[in-house]
């Protein structure tokens, strides 16, 4: 005997809305300079929890990019076609990642379709390296809400060693994550891409530089004079008005250090145990 039980259809609809609450999948955007390791690190990370046995999947934002380090589950380029709206348009390489990506924001839902019908529990974010346009236009921090919608999501900064290894460079790029974090509106998680290329001890003192400001104050002192200096003071004085920072966490997508610690940072933000992520 079939046993069919009746629920009306205004409670049906309130079942569906209490489900699209429900987290289902976490994901992780990787944003950062042009080159700062985003797609290697995107392919390490999904290598790493795989081999966790947890179950992820690759998106790739980057219309432009050719051979991304990884096999992507769901990728832009099967929406918007770069190299065509470029000849199509007459545009340069920039002019044409904007054209893609504001094309690429009518596609967000079937895009975020594919990723559900996946059903795993992470989701990586690889988005495209050209900041000023993915992130200060509107269609970068659309298409990422977009995707998202109400799952515990983070944004995954990349501070390049190749600049962060420098005073003024580790400055700058900090301040960078502010304003991308601005943009995005995530809780965001700072990370020193491409640790391998580092010394022990050049790792140490850049950690010691969100640690104890007024190292990084000597070390600015030390190495810039003039107006650079006085801006560079200046902007350390404003990240430190700005509060508690967490030191950016060493990871590289080559030797896959830093990987482990990562992933214990991201389950604190995911699972709320630490709001000091948080946009104030
Ligand atoms: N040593 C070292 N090199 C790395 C690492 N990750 C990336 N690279 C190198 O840095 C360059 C850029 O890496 P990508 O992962 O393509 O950087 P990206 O941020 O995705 O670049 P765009 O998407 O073009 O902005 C490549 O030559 C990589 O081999 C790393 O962990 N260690
Ligand atoms: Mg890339």
């Amino acid at each position: 005997m079939i046993l069919m039980i009746w629920i009306p259809t205004e409670e049906l609809k309130e079942l569906d809305e209490f489900q699209q609450l429900v987290p289902k999948m976490f994901f992780i955007y990787l944003v950062g300079t042009a080159g700062s390791g985003k797609s290697v690190l995107a392919g390490a990370l999904e290598n790493w929890l795989v081999s966790m046995e947890l179950s992820t999947t690759v998106v790739n934002l980057d219309p432009g990019v050719e051979n991304p380090p990884y096999t992507s589950d769901v990728d832009i380029r099967e929406y918007v076609d770069y190299g065509e709206i470029m000849q199509q348009f007459g545009l340069g390489p920039n002019g044409a990642l904007v054209a893609s990506l504001d094309m690429g924001v009518s596609y967000t839902s079937d895009l975020r379709e594919e990723i559900i019908g996946l059903e795993r529990d992470y989701v990586i974010v690889d988005c495209p390296g050209q900041m000023e346009l993915f992130a200060y236009r509107n269609s970068g921090p659309l298409i990422v809400s977009s995707l998202c919608m109400h799952d515990p999501s983070v944004s995954l900064y990349l501070l390049d060693s190749n600049i962060a290894r420098v005073p003024t460079g580790y400055l700058s790029s900090v301040l960078l994550g502010f304003s991308i974090r601005i943009r995005f509106g995530l809780p965001q998680l700072n990370v020193i891409s491409k640790s391998d290329i580092l010394s022990e001890e050049k790792l140490e003192e850049i950690l010691t530089w969100t640690e104890e400001p007024f190292v990084l104050e000597e070390a600015i002192n030390a190495t810039a004079d003039g107006l650079i200096r006085e801006y560079s003071l200046s902007i350390l004085q404003l990240l430190e008005h700005m509060g508690s920072q967490i030191s950016p966490i060493p990871v590289s997508g080559q030797n896959m250090a830093g990987l482990d610690i990562l992933y214990g940072e991201l389950q604190r933000i995911f699972l709320g145990g630490d709001n000091l992520y948080e946009m104030g």
